[in-house]
């Protein structure tokens, strides 16, 4: 089931163009954009266009579009030629999700600790 655009939701603002961003990818099913606040020389997030509030979320509604917003972010990885790189999926506010709309932030072009903060 698509998840429904949600009024107040500023990523499915993004996804309708009332809030604009630096879109690196667009596909028929996500957008991918330079995140606002970057925590690394490449910091992009890549969202669904469906609205679901987390990851795990979309994956239990709309598998596939799961496996699409993954594939983009391994293409966001290639197109600013990074060798490593960090998927990471904020999922509770107390693990720093601040939009509840499900995204994938593709980290990369610094070192990485282990385990992260
Ligand atoms: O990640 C939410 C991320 O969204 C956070 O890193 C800032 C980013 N953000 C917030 N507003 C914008 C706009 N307007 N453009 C680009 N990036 C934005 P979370 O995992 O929920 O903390």
């Amino acid at each position: 089931m698509a998840g429904a655009a949600k009024q107040d939701c500023l990523f499915c603002k993004i996804v309708g163009g009332q809030i604009p961003a630096t879109v690196v990818r667009e596909t028929e099913t996500t957008v991918a954009f330079r995140d606002i606040n970057p925590q690394a020389p490449t910091h992009v997030l890549v969202i669904p266009k469906v609205h679901h509030p987390d990851a795990a979320a979309l994956a239990v509604a709309e598998p596939a579009i799961l496996a699409d917003v993954v594939r983009e972010a391994g293409e966001v990885a290639a197109e600013e030629k990074l060798d490593s790189y960090r998927i990471v999926f904020n999922t509770g506010s107390g693990a720093g999700q601040t939009v509840f709309h499900a995204h994938a932030h593709v980290l990369g072009g610094r070192g990485m600790q282990w385990p992260p903060g």
